[in-house]
């Protein structure tokens, strides 16, 4: 049984881009990714009994991306809107109650975060939302470009780092950084908030 992380109803679990493309054998495989599976669907169970919103995102590109190669952007074609790579992981927990956030739907735009071009943020002070939970891939994209959005915007922000992997070991020390530059705080695996 792993630790608690103490969720309360004013808090939200921020699942970030759990897809197949993600996960080894997928168009952009992250190092490890499945290593982080049983500790998200903890927190969600946690989560679920703390009455936690559980918010999950999801990379929905159009084919002509222009994060894509052919278009002359950084990545593989992944995360295709409707095809197999865009699905969730199989493993992963969605239990009832979940809010979906899809983004980087637009050819012309990048869209790293998960409050870039969304309602995210009105819909967490709609419910009350003060902290955010922010965990799943990758820490040096979507994970940190979400976290530090949710912590400018006025959240208290946690990363956890036991339910993240980064693209890579540098980027995911520089993310780091950033991120606590930013003021999110970055949990380590054992610790809880009031820990670190
Ligand atoms: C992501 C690279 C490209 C992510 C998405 O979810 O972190 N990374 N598209
Ligand atoms: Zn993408």
């Amino acid at each position: 049984m792993r630790k608690k992380i103490g969720l309360r109803s004013t808090d939200a679990l921020l699942i970030v881009d759990l897809q197949l493309d993600f996960f080894s054998g997928g168009k952009l495989a992250v190092p490890h990714a499945e290593e982080i599976l049983p500790v998200v669907n903890d927190l969600v169970d946690e989560a679920r009994k703390s009455g936690t919103q559980i918010i999950v995102s999801r990379d929905w590109h159009p084919p002509d991306h222009i994060s894509f190669a052919a278009q002359g952007g950084d990545w593989p074609q992944h995360c295709v809107r409707g095809t197999r790579g865009a699905e969730f992981h199989p493993q992963l927990r969605l239990p009832a109650g979940v809010l979906f956030v899809s983004k980087a739907k637009r050819p012309e735009r990048e869209q790293y975060s998960d409050f870039d071009g969304t309602s995210l943020a009105e819909e967490l002070r709609r419910r009350a939302i003060d902290r955010i939970f922010v965990v799943g891939l990758a820490e040096d994209f979507c994970v940190k470009c979400s976290a530090i959005d949710a912590a400018r915007l006025g959240f208290e922000t946690h990363v956890l780092r036991a339910a993240t992997r980064p693209v890579t070991r540098e980027g995911g020390e520089s993310a780091r950084a950033e991120m606590r530059a930013a003021g999110v705080t970055v949990i380590e695996s054992s610790r809880s908030p009031q820990d670190v």
